[in-house]
């Protein structure tokens, strides 16, 4: 088991003051802090390495693009894919998932078809369908959410996922309620009606183990800030056979084989979905990042997150009038809540007066928050390097919060 303390230790940005207090942060649903060998390999990269890949035959050409590939390589082991071929840089999920969108829902939808999403969308998980059904004629349709408890209504998964429906795309892990869904059941009953499957692992990239094949998904995104890497890099899973039949996503440099003045012909996959200079920098943080996770293994980061929001939840439960979100029992690793009196944006304002950096507001589940009456929540999340102690200081803070607002 990993030395949960010394962890703290490997990210430079933990050891700081805010507000006179040690900063607790508790927004790692929102974005991680970096380890130190990922903030290093990023000057390194650019101190020795840096030169545009897949173009020059020079050393250091060579030494990035060497580097860039290596990262896609050891992108695809830690997820399990069959081969580097069906990782495709990007982003992050929001580009990883309207990449999908543009490209094989628009060749594969029509009128009739039936896009199914659940209620927990993240809108980076439902906006791009929305523009999609626009563009092809196809339908929306949702999987309901059970309620404050935060679970996807599988008795209605019969009555919601008819021959129809053509692509079912779901969140690994809500990013509000802390749920994590059945991915695996949820890809195998897609199957069987021959509905191709998108799993949004934006919240569970970094914070659990992640098999592709072994969760028989087609499309897999998630985002390298979210599990340590540096900011604007993410990547697209696509099951090969797929990536192979799709159109490109954008034109440009780097993606053909041959351009006429009038027509193009393509690369295969990743080079055909990564027009122009590709990202190749912080790509190679991403592949750090993973042997960063991989170093403290990702089942014990799941245990250990985990158990830290069970804590979270079940400290925070003895606060008057505070309303708790998502499971009572197997939940990620974030804790969501609110109370009626006092206005989300009032806590996290307040809880920073303490150093402790938290979330208020839709966290971009609006239509979620309608359904459940609410208009914003205050959420904690954890990763690697937070403790119990700061889960202590969260809720004496959350008390002075409400103690001040009650006017006792
Ligand atoms: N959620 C949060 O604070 P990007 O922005 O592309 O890296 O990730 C988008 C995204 C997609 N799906 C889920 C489930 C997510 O949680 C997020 C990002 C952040 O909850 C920012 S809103």
């Amino acid at each position: 088991m990993p030395d949960w303390k010394k962890v703290r230790d490997d990210f430079p940005a933990l050891h700081q003051q805010v507000n006179g207090k040690p900063l607790v942060y508790l927004d790692n649903a929102a974005t991680t802090q970096r380890p130190r060998i990922v903030i290093d390999a990023l000057s390194r990269f650019y101190e020795r390495d840096n030169a545009n890949v897949h173009r020059g035959l020079h050393a250091l050409s060579m030494r990035a693009t060497d580097a860039f590939e290596g990262a896609r390589a050891r992108v695809a082991k830690f997820i399990n894919a069959a081969a580097p071929e069906e990782i495709i840089f990007t982003r992050g999920t929001t580009e990883s998932i309207n990449l999908v969108a543009n490209t094989w829902a628009v060749a594969n939808l029509k009128k009739g078809d039936v896009i199914l999403l659940t209620e927990m969308e993240h809108h980076s998980n439902l906006v791009p369908w929305q523009l999609a059904a626009q563009r092809t004629g196809a339908q929306l349709r949702y999987l309901p959410v059970t309620g404050d408890e935060g679970l996807l209504d599988l008795s209605q998964l019969d009555r919601v996922l008819t021959p129809e429906v053509k692509l079912f795309a779901f969140t690994h892990m809500s990013n509000t309620l802390g749920t994590i869904n059945p991915a695996a059941e949820l890809c195998a009953r897609a199957k069987k009606v021959g509905a191709v499957t998108v799993i949004d692992g934006a919240q569970s990239i970094g914070h659990m183990p992640v098999d592709v094949r072994a969760l028989g998904c087609d499309f897999y995104a998630f985002s390298g800030h979210k599990m340590g890497a540096s900011t604007g890099i993410g990547a697209l899973y696509g099951r090969r056979a797929l990536l192979d039949a799709m159109p490109p996503y954008q034109g440009g440099g780097g993606m053909i084989t041959n351009v006429e003045f009038f027509e193009s012909r393509w690369k295969p996959s990743p080079e055909r979905f990564e027009a122009g200079t590709p990202n190749f920098a912080d790509a190679v943080t991403l592949g750090l990042a993973c042997d960063y996770l991989d170093g403290l293994g990702r089942a014990e980061i799941a245990r250990h997150d985990g158990q830290l929001a069970q804590l979270a939840y079940e400290k925070l439960s003895t606060l008057p009038g505070i309303r708790l979100l998502g499971p009572k029992s197997g939940r990620g690793g974030l804790v969501s809540f609110a109370f009626n009196e006092v206005h989300a944006h009032d806590i996290v304002t307040f809880a920073d007066e303490d150093g402790i950096a938290l979330r208020g507001g839709h966290h971009c589940n609006q239509p979620l928050m309608r359904k459940l009456g609410l208009t914003g929540t205050t959420r904690a999340s954890f990763y690697v390097y937070n403790t119990e102690a700061e889960i202590d200081a969260l809720v004496a803070s959350l008390r002075r919060i409400l103690k001040f607002f009650s006017g006792n």
